[in-house]
């Protein structure tokens, strides 16, 4: 659609590339494999796709470290096979974003090269380079979410420098004007190659402190291990200082005045401990910085209780009224959902049916639509440099990252005739592509009808959402548009529980998705895991 504002309220589905379909049997995703299959992702009713990084890199970790933003790994095709996916993609009326990675390149990434010759060449001030301590120690104490200090010494320069993840990914310095306006020629090689917009990697760490302060510790009480798991010890600062600094919001602008020139939207991942959603805030809603924020309030540890869900949205009411965050349960930093709250199957449908009812754009990950749980990866198998880092405490990101499943008679579920990166789970197979399309009682039905059902109420797609109430495990809430209004409430329980009926006259919705409205006692009687979905008469 040609709206402006054609975000507001998108649902967006994640490709990772490495394990979606491999096209030329070498047993890694790639492009023309992700063009084969977008048909399944148009099935479903999404608005967008949003594709991990597919740029040239030594994978170190799996394409988030960029040897080449302007060209395509070999391992995952051409640029011609990208303009495959995106003609293939708009045919099918899906938007696509791409993943930028700008906060960080690879340690192979030519800048890195020149700029760690000397102290002098023309991209010596490229990366956050720094000395020593007189004792030799790093320039502060600042730490890396992969583990350890986040500062690298380099013997060739005799410094330091600075890298918020592996050491492999050094930190780009946003205080030097070439390196923001590289960058933004970067962003423009891909609009005008057709891009509708991005998702860009962790924005809050572009600039850092330039007096290189250190973070101050954090008491364990106010530890809030939203970011990286509580065993990393980057949870116990507060990271004050090396990241979310006041000129990004300088960076991002300029952004923005590109993205208005192409009509494209980006979302931004902010990942924050402390104050999250103040930052969602300040950095989106307006028409000066980024559209949307990637919120990882719903990628909780915990399932989400009614009185929680109630919580984050009351918090973004008060603290981003403004802002537009875009909500997701599972992704590929993070183990599937269904694992991580030991969901029954119809629990997983009630969160997605609430997902879609909810204020926000939201994104679905690759798999998720068939139900997939967290799959078991052995050491031996072990790919992620974070999940080797902090095993066994943290398994890291490898059980959300195996291949999808398409055909479950196939080798390797169809993703690829020869043994795959990461194995495929034999638990995914009877939950193939081909299964539940036969099936009209499997997940992936319902998937495409609660998308569905969002889509067709202008009111949850972009609607006002009013303050919610939670009573035991129901939470329940408004949303409205022009003169429509919709209820909703969904018990987020296994266990049968009721609330009062909303006062007035009212029509039940989404029967097909399980949906039921006031008995004669006036009460909503709600089963397990059931909603009450209903428009004002
Ligand atoms: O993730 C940023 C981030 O904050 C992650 O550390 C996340 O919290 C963690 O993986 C949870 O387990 C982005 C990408 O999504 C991730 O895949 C990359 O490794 C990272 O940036 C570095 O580019």
């Amino acid at each position: 659609d040609k709206h402006a504002d054609w975000w507001r309220g998108a649902v967006i589905y994640q490709i990772y590339p490495r394990s979606f379909q491999d096209s030329n049997g070498d047993g890694v995703g790639d492009l023309l494999g992700i063009a084969r299959r977008l048909e399944h992702v148009a099935s479903l009713g999404v608005d967008a796709i949003w594709i991990s990084p597919f740029f040239k890199s030594p994978m170190r970790d799996f394409g988030y470290d960029v040897s080449d933003y302007c060209d395509v790994d070999p391992m995952f095709g051409t640029l011609g096979d990208f303009d495959t996916v995106i003609a293939e993609a708009h045919r099918l009326g899906l938007k696509v974003l791409i993943d930028l990675v700008l906060s960080h390149t690879s340690i192979d990434h030519p800048w890195f090269v020149e700029s760690r010759q000397s102290k002098d060449n023309p991209r010596s001030n490229w990366y956050v380079w720094a000395d020593a301590k007189p004792d030799g120690t790093p320039p502060n104490n600042w730490l890396s979410i992969f583990g350890g200090s986040s500062w690298q010494w380099d013997p060739g320069r005799c410094q330091y420098y600075l890298h918020n993840f592996l050491a492999e990914q050094p930190d780009l310095n946003f205080h030097e004007p070439e390196v923001q306006k590289t960058l933004l020629d970067t962003a423009e090689f891909w609009l005008d190659r057709g891009v509708d917009g991005f998702r860009l990697d962790t924005i809050n760490f572009y600039v850092h402190d330039k007096e290189l302060r250190d973070n101050p510790a954090l008491p364990p009480e106010e530890r809030n291990p939203i970011t990286a798991p509580a065993v990393n010890p980057y949870t116990w600062q507060n990271h004050l200082y090396d990241k979310t600094q006041p000129e990004n919001l300088l960076f991002l602008k300029k952004l923005r005045t590109l993205m208005n020139r192409y009509n494209a939207a980006a979302v931004g991942e902010i990942g924050e401990d402390q104050r999250g959603l103040e930052v969602l805030g300040e950095y989106t809603g307006g028409s000066d910085y980024i559209h949307m924020s990637y919120a990882f309030e719903l990628l909780s540890d915990k399932m989400p209780t009614a009185a929680y869900v109630k919580k984050v949205f009351d918090m973004v009411e008060d603290k981003a009224a403004q802002g537009w965050p875009c909500w997701a349960f599972s992704n590929h930093d993070v183990p599937r959902h269904i694992s991580r709250w030991n969901l029954p199957e119809n629990g997983a449908r009630a969160f997605t049916t609430l997902m879609m009812c909810l204020k926000g754009s939201c994104c679905l990950y690759q798999g998720e639509e068939l139900g997939l749980n967290e799959a078991e990866v052995a050491f031996e198998d072990l790919q992620d440099p974070y999940g080797k880092r902090f095993w066994p405490a943290f398994k890291g990101r490898d059980g959300c990252r195996t291949p999808m499943v398409w055909d479950g008679d196939a080798y390797n579920g169809g993703f690829s005739e020869v043994r795959p990166w990461l194995p495929v789970s034999h638990q995914h197979l009877h939950r193939a592509v081909n299964e539940q399309d036969a099936d009209p009682g499997a997940i992936l039905q319902h998937y495409r009808r609660a998308i569905a059902f969002r889509h067709a109420h202008p009111a949850l797609m972009q609607g006002d959402q009013e303050r919610m109430q939670a009573s035991g495990t129901i939470v329940s809430f408004r949303r409205s548009l022009g003169g429509d209004t919709i209820f909703c409430a969904f018990n987020l329980s296994g266990e049968p529980g009721a609330i009062d009926a909303p006062e007035g006259r009212w029509t039940v919705i989404g029967q097909e998705l399980g949906s039921t409205g006031p008995a004669p006692d006036g009460r909503l009687h709600l089963g397990p895991w059931q909603p009450a979905l209903m428009v004002r008469a």
